[in-house]
């Protein structure tokens, strides 16, 4: 059989923001290539000083001229519940009237409405309404996403609800992190007995998950409408003696320790940390763990108390954004729009917040070794923007300003 020689991408004329660590904003270069090679980026730097084995003419080369158009990582939305049938505008509704959302949870409405739709439906079903709301998330340069379970609550619903994330990323041209998220809330049949649903979460699934490879981490919502401390520490300690890393619903509606709970994990992320405190933050800093932050939800619930944003800043706690794509606290798949409210909300500076859906979403993945960034040795995941500077793409809502993707080094235009 003649060898093929494999396929390789040179992108030329790109206003390129890296995300490296360059010390510029955004890492900036204009004039910029991108050569990518078996699916990684093989070089990258001026367009005046690309090596000559990419000149034209060059066997197996596929040139784009970008027209000076911006590239950035592909985004990564390192938070959401994507894998869920139903939806609860009654809810939206009902809060706008002015009932709370711990009210709601409280009346067997909020994550148990969400759990008896997502019960009631097949597997097929939950993986073309997962399906569509991944494309959607793909028409904003989205090229890897995580996917809690959560929904199910139940063996079979949790592993159905797993299956079908893997199997998007198995379908679609976007990377896919799965994560057990058993305890989001107590389902009706353990109703008064919370201890033998923490036993069988511990004794039963996460040893079956990480047996069966389902998910590649552990999360917990750690609430006072949710799971206590003491609870999550014991969700976490089985997630540790199956090797399985945890992050945390951590800090969202009140100040828990969350934070500073995940941190003495060594954990990939706490998320939301509207309450977290000073002692959290350090925490986090630390272990080396994310804040994510999910300016959605905040709006969402018409919050007030903000994530201590200066606080991260001053102790180098990385940020990330994520969409939170929820039916309850979190109705979009809009990565973009979450990005331009964490400026506007919270405060970001546009630089942080596509730093926040890049490098350090990566690294709340755990994925921080081979993407969310472009440089030399990283996936070629990236996005191609219809814009020339970054700040445009979180300044101006309404359509999407993507041109085209690159996944895994091949152009999808
Ligand atoms: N993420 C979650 O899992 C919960 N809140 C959040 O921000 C609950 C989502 C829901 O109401 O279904
Ligand atoms: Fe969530």
């Amino acid at each position: 059989m003649p060898l093929v020689p494999p396929a390789r991408l040179l992108l030329t004329n790109a206003t390129l923001a890296s995300f490296q660590d360059t010390g510029q904003a955004y890492g900036l270069m204009t004039d910029a290539a991108i050569a990518i090679a078996d699916g990684k980026i093989a070089w990258v730097g001026p367009a005046a000083h690309v090596p000559p084995d990419w000149k034209a003419g060059s066997p197996n080369l596929r040139r784009q001229d970008l027209g000076g158009r911006l590239v950035t990582p592909g985004l990564i939305d390192c938070h959401t519940h994507l894998v869920f049938a139903g939806d609860r505008s009654t809810e939206f509704e009902q809060r706008l009237q002015g009932v709370s959302y711990a009210d709601i949870a409280a009346g067997g409405g909020g994550i148990l409405a969400t759990v008896r739709a997502t019960r009631e439906s097949s597997e097929e079903r939950l993986y073309e309404l997962a399906a569509e709301r991944l494309q959607d998330m793909m028409t904003e340069g989205v090229t890897g996403v995580e996917i809690k379970s959560g929904y199910g609550l139940d063996e079979d619903t949790e592993i159905q609800m797993l299956r079908v994330a893997r199997r998007l990323g198995e379908n679609f041209p976007v990377r896919i992190s799965t994560t057990f998220l058993g305890a989001h809330a107590l389902p009706p049949e353990y109703a008064g007995d919370r201890a033998a649903y923490i036993e069988w979460l511990c004794q039963r699934m996460i040893p079956r998950i990480a047996e069966e490879k389902l998910a590649g981490a552990v999360d917990a919502y750690c609430e006072h409408i949710g799971f206590s401390p003491a609870e999550t520490r014991q969700v976490f300690d089985a997630a540790v003696r199956h090797d399985l890393p945890v992050k945390l619903h951590a800090d969202q509606l009140s100040d828990l320790g969350g934070a500073a709970l995940v941190a003495e994990y060594c954990g990939l992320s706490a998320d939301h940390v509207e309450y977290t405190n000073a002692r959290g933050v350090k925490a986090l800093a630390e272990a080396g763990s994310v804040a994510v932050l999910l300016p959605y939800a905040f709006y969402s619930l018409g919050e007030t108390r903000k994530p201590p944003v200066a606080a991260f800043r001053q102790h180098q706690v990385p940020m990330a954004v994520a969409t939170d794509c929820n039916p309850g606290t979190a109705p979009t798949s809009s990565l973009l729009t979450c990005l331009n409210m964490a400026c506007v909300q919270f405060g970001l500076t546009p630089a942080e917040a596509l730093a926040g859906a890049t490098c350090h979403a990566a690294r709340a993945l755990g994925w921080e070794e081979d993407n969310g960034q472009v440089s030399r040795g990283m996936r070629a995941d990236l996005a191609v923007w219809d814009v020339t500077h970054p700040a445009q793409l979180l300044y101006w809502r309404g359509s999407s300003p993507l041109h085209a993707r690159v996944f895994d080094g091949r152009w999808l235009g």
